[in-house]
């Protein structure tokens, strides 16, 4: 059997939507939010099962992953989260680079060697890589409006990706893959699919009109800190919000903080634009936590423990 396992937003999907479209074939999709990362723990497998693996923490997933292998099945794993050590093993085929200026579809972009860069261009605005994205699309001889269109789409489905479960996205995952993986660019999907582009462009405008008038709880030339309210709006664009007061505020650091279901709280940083490090550190010193040098975020923070993250947030970016 194949199996596809990728992250919910929007570097997973295209990623997946690039490899499908260059090879096309029926797989088990395996997906869930965005802070769903730990997606081989459970996963059932069989011998010779082709297992291919987007978009999630290697360290994250060592045990599952070292389980499959050893299940006999062959895994082809494509990433740029924090990886640890790359296990050596005969059915482990690994392309990962936890470079802070790549995602995992311009990797694949990358291996396939630009076959479907739209989708490539889409992700990286939705990983806000947005000089990277740029950058592609040169070579690609976009108009403005389909250059904004990209954008604007990438943006929307990493916004859709988090919740705090699948029933606060407007749209499953898994579904917006199979309705976008028969496009060879995601331009003809748009332009089929106006109910559901213009579904997640009014949510993301909705919600993100709501952030915006969130005043911060503590801000300074260096850090902001914004506590949002326990609503499914708010769980919904606290990742976005996060990238888009990155972008307003290049040389400041930023905490989103919302209300998570188990009654705590999940947080979102992101280090400052100009200074692309440390938020995963930050956030894998916490139960939960993990992400990338420039992105990172802790699933569950309790109550307590929210002080202790303020002080450990402003200590590592004053
Ligand atoms: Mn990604």
């Amino acid at each position: 059997m194949r199996i596809d396992v990728f992250n919910g937003d929007a570097d997973g999907i295209c990623a997946l939507i690039q490899l499908r479209l260059d090879k096309p074939c029926e797989s088990k999709l395996v997906t869930g939010t965005k802070r769903d990362i730990l997606l081989l723990e459970k996963l059932p497998v069989e011998n010779d099962d082709e297992v291919t693996v987007l978009d999630i923490s290697l360290e994250t997933n060592r045990q599952g992953l070292a389980r499959i292998l050893d299940a006999g099945a062959h895994v082809f794993y494509v990433d740029h989260h924090q990886s640890g050590a790359i296990p050596m093993h005969s059915r482990l085929t690994t392309l990962i680079d936890i470079n802070s200026n790549v995602c995992t579809s311009l990797l694949v972009n990358g291996l396939l060697r630009g076959k479907y860069s739209e989708w490539a261009v889409t992700a990286a605005f939705g990983d806000n890589l947005t000089q990277q994205a740029q950058q592609l699309a040169l070579s690609l001889k976009l108009s403005d409006a389909d250059l904004s269109n990209l954008k604007e789409l990438g943006q929307c489905l990493n916004y859709n990706s988090y919740g705090g479960t699948i029933s606060d996205l407007h749209f499953a995952p898994d579904l917006l893959y199979r309705e976008m993986v028969g496009y060879p660019s995601p331009l003809e999907f748009i332009k089929d699919n106006q109910y559901i582009y213009q579904k997640l462009l009014a949510g993301y405008q909705d919600d993100m009109a709501q952030a915006l008038k969130t005043k911060a709880e503590f801000s300074s030339n260096l850090v902001g800190v914004y506590i949002l309210p326990d609503e499914a709006w708010a769980r919904r664009v606290s990742g976005v919000f996060g990238n888009v007061l990155a972008n307003q505020n290049p040389s400041r650091a930023h905490a989103v903080v919302s209300y998570n279901a188990q009654g705590g709280f999940q947080v979102s940083v992101r280090a400052p634009q100009i200074n692309k490090n440390g938020a995963d550190e930050l956030c894998s010193a916490f139960p939960t936590g993990g992400g990338r040098k420039s992105a990172a975020g802790i699933n569950h923070l309790s109550v307590e423990q929210l002080p202790a993250f303020i002080r450990a947030f402003a200590e590592k970016y004053n």
